[in-house]
């Protein structure tokens, strides 16, 4: 079969008849496991527990688990969305940082059997592992090493809790393709009602090299996940993108670097690259989630990744080399809602729709080189098949070849896709893609990393009967497995929804339609909802949601929720700091910080406060922390308070925005009940680096339950 295609080559090819047997491998090389991970591309990851309860991202420790209570748990309806979605398996979250193991364990009382969900008799896991099983998904587990309920945290007592959770997770769920280890460690907890503070070295104290002895002997064909591997390396963002080049092999850096590294969780800014020629094959898992935050808040509902968005991820995760795990956060049923539902089988679709023709099949391939030992064993037909392993490669020495397709007639493609036999490592370094348009040969793509996969989607569709591969730099000869050129269906991009500092929202697009539609009570829109004709007011926020309508095709669904309008908000005279307007500008792209630069300075708390006008319901505050990548300033510990004569405040919430390092998106935090107040003030108690704090803007909602 794979060699229904005519195959040419140049001169110099048939002078080597002689057979050659296959190419050194070269650098680092995965194991078995890992190639079953490349092969998977994309696997969900699925939050739920006190937090989805509680509103919140990261529990104390101190939650009762009788709050939890999935009357509707179906794991099967769970796991068939992301099948849906084209997802090959879920990572379970076993127990997060809260300490509720949501199996029945013997190794803390803390447990699934003290929820009031099958008046705790009920085992999530097991209902996982079956359900994955009936649907042909692999399971893999997170089990958090941070354990704020576990009065032993921080003791060696703890490890030895920690690891017998991990033999029974490893003992009784099946085989797992992923054992997931989370790198938020040590902090303010629960700890077993001393509610204190714990630090540990997240280097020494779990022992690494004797847990990973742990996994490596009881789930041999399972990878390991961390943030610094050892066998798949966290990407240092959660926002679901690799680097643009992105190697599979890393080095970690120091402590220790140069051997299997049991430094685990040092975190580098190298995630999202990788290290050319690293001493380790340690590819990237790019994490985000399909929602804001990892768990179910309802206040997320509008914020839904589409389809389209979830193809972009693709593209900078799986395009890139490395794998997507995507983010499921059941609600307070226990189910996926109808709108995470459908964004999966949205993207699902697409992908199917984008892939399921390979547009360079059945074209006449001219190789420039092809190694010796025979074009069945080395020749580009190889790179037509389904085969991740099989390969077109050239004679040793032979670095810098190319690849002539004339296809099977005229071809419209907008994506191409290139695979390296990842067996014998990853090996070329950048290549051009040419096509013939216009009687000359063109350059229409350039990339550099290839690895499991590359995919590069072109900014408009190409038109062309020829297209030429270019590998430009390579150490060794290559052995390139995939070569495709593909159609992703048109779609017209979603409107853009913007307010401004008067209150008056917008709709717009880059590129002229015939008509804009909108909805202001979070319905999705029609062609019968409001026509767009210009601004108009919002000043009680809420959700708005658009369509553009072109050639008798209805675009992309917009979203965009609006806290009560700032327009009339003013600074109260007590906040200092460098441009104390930023902070309520609608603006998120710059920020109000009270920093100072003198870095021997310890930390000092800051506040905001703000005069609103006039007396506003207020249901919940929010946060959104500075956008630009960095994080100083960034707050972590909180007060709110509110007065009615600008003197006198009463503090109304408190407490921690959880995980905001490794995810930095706007804090929502509902208060216990609805408040009236003409002024508010935000300070924060505590940031995450440095001696003040930043802040992009500060808003409030007056809607009960945002939709
Ligand atoms: C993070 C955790 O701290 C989050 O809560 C979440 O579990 C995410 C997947 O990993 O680092």
């Amino acid at each position: 079969m794979k060699k229904l295609f005519l195959t040419l080559f140049l001169g110099i090819q048939f002078a080597c008849s002689w057979a050659q047997s296959a190419p050194t491998p070269y650098g680092a090389l995965p194991s078995v496991s890992q190639l079953n991970w490349h092969e998977m591309e994309m696997y969900c990851i699925i939050h739920f527990g006190v937090d989805t309860y509680t509103d919140k991202e990261w529990g104390f420790g101190d939650e009762d688990p009788a709050i939890v209570n999935p009357k509707g748990f179906d794991a099967s309806q769970i796991v068939a969305a992301a099948k849906a979605g084209g997802f090959k398996g879920v990572v379970v979250v076993a127990k997060h940082h809260d300490g509720l193991c949501i199996w029945p364990t013997k190794t803390t009382e803390h447990n699934i059997t003290k929820t009031s969900w099958r008046g705790g008799k009920g085992d999530m896991l097991k209902e996982y592992q079956e359900a994955c099983n009936r649907l042909g998904m692999q399971l893999g587990l997170y089990c958090s090493p941070w354990d704020r309920n576990s009065a032993f945290y921080g003791t060696s007592e703890y490890v030895n809790i920690y690891r017998e959770q991990l033999r029974e997770l490893y003992t009784n769920y099946g085989k797992l393709f992923i054992s997931w280890h989370d790198g938020a460690n040590g902090g303010d907890g629960y700890y077993g009602g001393n509610r204190e503070s714990r630090k540990i070295d997240r280097t020494t104290y779990y022992g690494w090299p004797t847990t990973w002895g742990i996994t490596r002997k009881l789930q041999p064909t399972a990878t390991i996940f961390g943030d610094v591997g050892p066998d798949v390396r966290w990407v240092g963002n959660e926002e679901g993108h690799a680097g643009e080049t992105s190697w599979a092999t890393y080095t970690p850096e120091a402590p220790d670097s140069g051997q299997i590294p049991a430094n685990g969780y040092v975190k580098s800014e190298l995630g999202v690259e990788g290290t050319r020629n690293g001493k380790f094959w340690m590819p990237a898992e790019c994490d985000v989630s399909l929602r804001p935050g990892w768990f179910y808040h309802a206040s997320q509902n509008a914020q839904v990744k589409s389809p389209y968005t979830l193809m972009d991820l693709y593209y900078k995760s799986v395009g890139r080399g490395a794998n997507l795990d995507l983010g499921l956060s059941p609600n307070r049923e226990g189910l996926l809602d109808p709108e995470d539902v459908a964004a999966l089988k949205g993207f699902g679709d697409l992908l199917r729709k984008t892939f399921a023709v390979n547009l360079a099949k059945g074209a006449l391939l001219q190789a420039s080189n092809v190694r010796a030992g025979g074009a069945g064993k080395f020749g580009p037909a190889l790179l037509m098949d389904a085969d991740r392993y099989s390969y077109w490669s050239t004679d040793d020495g032979i670095t810098t070849p190319t690849l002539t397709l004339n296809l099977k007639g005229v071809k419209s493609f907008n994506v191409i896709r290139l695979r390296e036999n990842i067996k014998l490592g990853q090996r070329i370094e950048a290549f051009e893609v040419e096509a013939f348009l216009d009687n000359r040969w063109q350059k229409i793509a350039a990339a550099t990393s290839i690895g499991a996969n590359r995919l590069i989607r072109l900014p408009q569709t190409v038109t062309a009967r020829r297209v030429r591969l270019r590998i430009i730099k390579s150490p060794v000869c290559i052995a390139l497995s995939d070569f495709g050129l593909y159609k992703e269906p048109v779609h017209l991009a979603p409107p853009i929804i913007s307010r401004d500092k008067h209150g008056l929202v917008s709709v717009s697009t880059l590129a002229p339609v015939s008509a804009l539609y909108y909805t202001k009570n979070g319905s999705i829109p029609t062609l019968k909802s409001y026509a767009y004709k210009q601004e108009f007011p919002f000043p009680q926020g809420g959700v708005i949601r658009a369509i553009a309508v072109e050639g008798g095709k209805i675009s992309e669904l917009a979203v965009q929720t609006f806290d009560v309008s700032k327009s009339k908000w003013t600074l109260m005279p007590d906040t200092t700091g460098v441009h104390p307007t930023y902070a309520i500008d609608e603006n998120a792209k710059t920020f109000w910080s009270s920093l100072s630069p003198d870095t021997t300075k310890a930390f000092q708390q800051a506040s905001v406060s703000i005069d609103l006008h006039q007396r506003t319901m207020i249901h919940s505050f929010n946060y959104l922390p500075r956008q630009d990548k960095k994080i100083l300033g960034i707050v972590d510990l909180y007060t709110f308070s509110i007065s009615d004569d600008g003197i006198n405040f009463k503090e109304v919430a408190s407490g921690e925005f959880s995980n905001i390092t490794a995810n930095p998106i706007a804090q929502v935090i509902r208060l216990k009940s609805p408040v009236q107040a003409r002024y508010i003030r935000f300070t924060g108690r505590r940031s995450v680096k440095g001696n003040g704090i930043t802040l992009a803007e500060i808003g409030i909602s007056s809607i009960a339950e945002k939709p």
